[in-house]
């Protein structure tokens, strides 16, 4: 669906951000009618994880089920609509409720799902709305869940996590993005697609896909606006067709030195009547990999970026405005260029906030560690079902120009991942996404322990890799830690003839923490560590990018090796600059590669 907006035909409320809680961990809630609204003098801000929110409450490693309830009046005038609730994401799945009528499931974190409460709601009056979110995890989940019995009967009970996760983040619960009512006319635009091409020079081309919900249409017109307000081409179907072609001469491309984003205006329309519209901002450009090269509109372009987290103070993962923006003063602070949306697709504020400000995404779907030998029958359909609905969401988003399917596959180092079901699995899923969307890159970062013959190569249109020499390996030694690197980049090169991207590479520091000789922990180690790296990664020609591992500090589930934080931050987690930030600030505003 579309991200809600409001105009002549469609309306929109934000639900009020203050909603009750009860933390349900017998799932006694259903059985007792708590979706007609239970008691609790309980409240908790929405977006907002409950973790750090009411850690004093003993949730701050909770992983179970929770209820929020809500009441929000309706205006009258979206009576004879359509009308819907989006939820903006609630991690890891929810089931929603209004005026205690059960009115859908999702079973996927990091996305937003919109229903069709058009039957349910009472306008003019107060509706309730209850959400029943869960963060549990499961063999078939997305992300794939983990417990003790799994590293009790793999013999790695070292490696055990509080609570257990496959992957290295807080397995953070609750509503994590705004929570909106609107309203759409009964026939209405419930998506838009849009591809962009370079035909010449200056000229490009636009071609729009509409879905339609309902029928009472008889054409479409669009026109693309340029940021002067004027008509630079528009178009009308000839009757009930839903695909529009427009050529713009004079075209100003979009790019990350010239984010240049054009209005499109869809109008839908039966007979002369126009019944609903939709405005959505795009830019024009061209993403391929051409030999060795990323190129964007034709010019070689170079990856300077880091893999990030939606990770806050007390906010935990929810939507925190504020940080956004931070975030992104700061990735042009540092002259960086690029995210990784690690490990799971990012709230879209974020991706608008790319958009138009010319930074370079690429969005993940949170296939972590994937372990083959306890993948269920359901995995293949929800990962698929999961990445059509990440490209369907951010399809139109120029900044996003690479799809990452997955992470770090076999972290384990299982034999059983080479005889030919590794390959099969992956070879599925990248042709599946191939097929949603064939004008972008697709990757999945590989990790040393799956190693060179991982099948995830293969099938990358980009050979990504995730390495910490001089970390996890080799601790405190440099000099072995970037001869393996170079190495092993030139080896994987040599065998796959793709370009290679260092989706992440980094040490945890102490913020404050300084040393005359290389020692681990310490800012100067960090620091010293990237810019080798970098040097490293930028000597070789087949390169297209480095991504620092990580841009700030984030919570991690609780194990010996982690201080609470991931400390890879270059940042803080409330975003002051380590030693080195100013060392990449310096690196990377002298340009030497092309961006
Ligand atoms: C990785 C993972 C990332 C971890 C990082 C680390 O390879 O992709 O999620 O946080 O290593 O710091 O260990």
């Amino acid at each position: 669906m579309l991200y809600p907006i409001r105009n002549t035909f469609r309306d929109m409320q934000e639900v009020n951000p203050l909603w009750k809680f009860r933390a349900d961990p017998e799932k006694a809630g259903e059985k007792s009618g708590w979706f007609n609204d239970f008691d609790s003098d309980v409240e908790i801000a929405v977006p907002g994880s409950w973790n750090e929110q009411l850690e004093e409450l003993g949730l701050l490693h909770y992983v179970g089920l929770a209820w929020y309830s809500q009441k929000i009046f309706l205006p009258a005038h979206f009576s004879g609509k359509r009308v819907w609730l989006r939820i903006g994401s609630a991690d890891f799945s929810s089931r929603i409720w209004v005026n205690g009528s059960f009115v859908g499931k999702c079973e996927f974190g990091f996305l937003p799902n919109d229903y069709d409460i058009t039957e349910f709601a009472r306008c003019g009056e107060e509706n309730l709305i209850v959400v029943g979110v869960s963060n549990e995890l499961n063999d078939d989940s997305v992300p794939q869940g983990i417990t003790t019995e799994h590293y009790e009967n793999e013999n790695r009970m070292r490696e055990e996590t509080n609570p257990p996760a496959r992957f290295d983040f807080s397995p953070f619960g609750g509503i994590h993005r705004p929570v909106i009512v609107y309203s759409t006319p009964s026939s209405c635009f419930s998506n838009l697609r849009v591809d962009t091409k370079i035909l010449g020079k200056a000229r490009g081309k636009v071609e729009v896909a509409a879905e339609i919900n309902g029928d009472g249409f008889d054409s479409i017109r669009v026109e693309l606006v340029d940021q002067e307000g004027k008509v630079v081409s528009q178009s009308v179907t000839d009757g009930k067709k839903t695909r529009l072609d427009l050529v713009v001469d004079s075209c100003r491309f979009w790019s990350n030195s010239d984010p240049y984003l054009y209005l499109l205006r869809a109008f839908l329309r039966r007979g002369a009547d126009v019944i609903d519209e939709y405005t959505l901002r795009i830019g024009i450009r061209e993403i391929r990999i051409e030999g060795d090269k990323l190129l964007l509109n034709g010019h070689e372009i170079f990856l300077k970026g880091f893999g990030k987290h939606e990770d806050f103070i007390v906010a935990g993962r929810g939507l925190f405005l504020p940080l956004v923006v931070k975030d992104f003063q700061l990735m042009k602070w540092i002259n960086s260029n690029s995210f990784r949306t690690s490990h799971y697709p990012y709230a879209e504020e974020v991706l608008l906030q790319a958009d138009r400000l010319g930074i370079l995404v690429i969005s993940e779907a949170p296939a972590i560690s994937l372990d083959l030998r306890h993948v269920g029958p359901k995995m293949m359909q929800n990962h698929k079902q999961f990445v059509s609905r990440m490209v369907q969401r951010d399809y139109n988003h120029p900044s996003v120009i690479i799809w990452s399917i997955g992470n770090e596959p076999n972290i384990t180092g299982y034999d059983g991942y080479y005889d030919g079901s590794g390959k099969k699995y992956w070879e599925e899923i990248f042709d599946y996404t191939r097929s949603l969307d064939s004008s972008r890159p697709i990757t999945v970062p590989n990790c040393t322990r799956a190693g060179l013959d991982d099948p995830v190569f293969e099938f990358s249109d980009i050979l990504s890799i995730n390495r910490y020499y001089g970390w996890y390996e080799y601790p405190g030694n440099l000099q072995l830690a970037i001869e393996r690197l170079g190495r092993e980049m030139d080896e994987l090169h040599n065998k796959y003839k793709k370009p290679v991207l260092v989706t992440e590479f980094g040490a945890d520091s102490l913020s404050g923490s300084h040393s005359n000789s290389l020692q681990m922990f310490t800012e100067e180690y960090q620091s010293e560590l990237i810019e080798d790296y970098v040097r490293c990664i930028e000597s070789k020609p087949y390169t297209i990018g480095e991504m620092v591992w990580n841009f700030a500090d984030f919570r991690t589930p609780q194990h010996f090796r982690r201080v609470i934080l991931n400390l890879k931050g270059v940042f803080t987690r409330s975003r002051e600059p380590k030693l080195a930030a100013f060392k990449l600030r310096e690196i990377w505003g002298a340009q030497r590669k092309e961006t």
